[in-house]
């Protein structure tokens, strides 16, 4: 394992809840995940995160924390992330947990004290609400008995912590210490930009500084973050950071700060030529100011799923921009979701891939509305539940392997994941998973090696890396000829004779 593993690994987000059930009660939990290191180890994976596994009321799926030394009971016990954590790392696989510092749930011990009217400092309460609009769209105040208000940016049980206060500060060091003791590998840090506010709460006004968003103060947070990792071997900072302009989001990325970010640049992006050149250009440019390795991300718990967003008219993905239900090409999405496998996968820097994805699987957009968990469906119209479904792993119905036995899940499968089992792909060599294991182990041969473009024609981006490698995408509607090459090592779809189809991706030994 080479010490800046972050640089270049690829990194499975396990979303607990839905990965593997192993004590039949249609959740998953620590004890699924173990159980089914084998797929992980097979995959190739460098490393799994996962998304919170803490006690929590579930109002956000986890994301509203309770306690965050503990394991909640419907995933497990400490004693059981511990032997994760072991049976990962002989595995060869390193583990990053996700904390969330923006916010607790409404039941952690310093919120009900400050109900009760102790330490309120933490927070922030006032006697009047501002006008600002929720993260989940909505408002962002809630008044209780005594006609205070307090903030949350997210759901009324995810109060907002006051990081001008020390002794939050002082926790969330704590925290970090707490698990990198116990032996994880990295930090997701949830909503990283949002953590200080202007303490004035002024409201917002179009053309002003944001009283929330990305205020330089939160770098500060982030600069004591690094020097706690730093005290560690082999530690990784990984921001959720939302963010339009490349250099704001870059000053994350600073030396002495969080060592990556997601790239929701590039998650966003349309399926078009010119526009996700411009997108890897403006990635490679703006990390490379920094020295901080680029990611590729393509899918995760928030997202709609990408064989879905490539499948529809318009490609492109924002929260602000809902395309639920509108008209979806499955096989379309699908071809393109296994050339972006293979670009993603051979872009320099590190590749997250997003538990299922390796299975090609869809939105499941069928989800009845009295069976939708997430708070965002209320104040957005929009539920994040459908790239949450439990993973398919064998057999021929609902809960395919998820569960041991015939339970009613978290949330429901659709039936067409028949042919998308674990199970039903394996050994299948035309199969999504197929095509992930072997880019992931071929992966190894280049991942240091130097990227650069190869001129082309247009609608078609193609790019070396090292002396072997040559990578040709094409995205136009017209099979193109493929550069110069000795052999073919992997393709997304079958070539035409001499020719590269359309949405389809090859990695050429040159
Ligand atoms: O998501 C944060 C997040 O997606 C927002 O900050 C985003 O910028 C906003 O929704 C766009 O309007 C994280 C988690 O990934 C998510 O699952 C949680 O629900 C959320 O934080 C709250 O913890």
């Amino acid at each position: 394992m080479s010490t800046a593993w972050w640089r270049d690994a690829v990194i499975y987000q396990v979303y607990p809840r839905s990965f593997a059930d192993a004590d039949g009660d249609g959740i998953g939990d620590i004890a699924g995940i173990r159980s089914r290191l084998g797929h992980l180890r097979d995959l190739g994976v460098d490393a799994i995160w996962t998304s919170p596994w803490y006690p929590s009321p579930m109002a956000d799926a986890g994301y509203d924390v309770a306690d965050f030394r503990d394991i909640d009971p419907v995933f497990g016990t400490l004693a059981e992330a511990s032997a994760l954590i072991t049976e990962a790392h002989e595995a060869n696989i390193r583990i990053i947990i996700d904390i969330v510092p923006n916010h607790v749930s409404s039941k952690h011990p310093w919120f009900q004290k400050a109900l009760a009217g102790e330490g309120r400092d933490r927070f922030w309460f006032r006697n009047e609400p501002t006008n600002w609009t929720g993260e989940f769209g909505g408002k962002t105040w809630t008044r209780l008995p005594d006609e205070s208000w307090y903030l949350h940016l997210f759901t009324p049980e995810q109060p907002d912590l006051n990081w001008d206060n020390p002794e939050v500060r002082a926790e969330f060091e704590s925290i970090l210490r707490f698990w990198f003791d116990r032996g994880v590998d990295g930090i997701r840090i949830d909503s990283a930009a949002l953590l200080v506010k202007d303490p004035a709460l002024p409201e917002v006004v179009d053309g002003e500084p944001h009283p929330f968003h990305d205020l330089d103060a939160v770098h500060d947070i982030y600069r004591s973050w690094r020097r706690i990792a730093d005290a560690y071997p082999e530690k990784a900072l990984i921001g959720e950071v939302w963010m339009p302009d490349v250099t704001r989001f870059t000053n994350y990325l600073r030396p002495d700060e969080l060592h990556a970010a997601f790239n929701f640049d590039f998650l966003g992006c349309a399926w078009d030529a010119t526009l996700m050149r411009a997108c890897i250009d403006r990635t490679l440019a703006a990390h490379a100011t920094v020295g901080a390795p680029p990611t590729w991300v393509l899918s995760n718990h928030d997202v709609t799923r990408h064989v879905t967003r490539y499948g529809r008219a318009d490609t492109t993905f924002s929260f602000d921009n809902n395309l639920d239900g509108t008209p979806v090409d499955l096989a379309l999405g699908t071809r393109r979701a296994r050339a972006a496998a293979l670009l993603t996968l051979s872009l320099p820097g590190a590749t997250y891939v997003y538990q299922g994805e390796e299975l090609g699987l869809g939105e499941h957009e069928g989800i009845p509305e009295d069976l939708v968990q997430d708070p965002m469906f209320a104040r957005r119209g929009h539920t994040r539940d459908g790239c949450r479904v439990p993973l398919p792993w064998s057999g021929d119905e609902a809960p395919f392997g998820f569960s041991g036995s015939a339970v009613e899940l978290w949330l429901p499968q659709p039936a067409e994941w028949k042919g998308l089992t674990v199970q039903a792909q394996t050994g299948d060599p035309g199969s999504m998973l197929e095509l992930y294991r072997t880019a992931i182990r071929l992966r190894r041969g280049f991942r240091d090696a130097p990227m650069d473009w190869v001129g082309t024609g247009a609608g078609v981006l193609a790019y070396t890396r090292g002396p072997d490698l040559v990578v040709a995408l094409n995205l136009s509607e017209r099979a193109v000829a493929l550069p110069d090459h000795t052999s073919v090592l992997l393709t997304s779809a079958p070539l035409d004779g001499d020719l590269l189809p359309p949405d389809t991706a090859v990695w050429l030994r040159r």
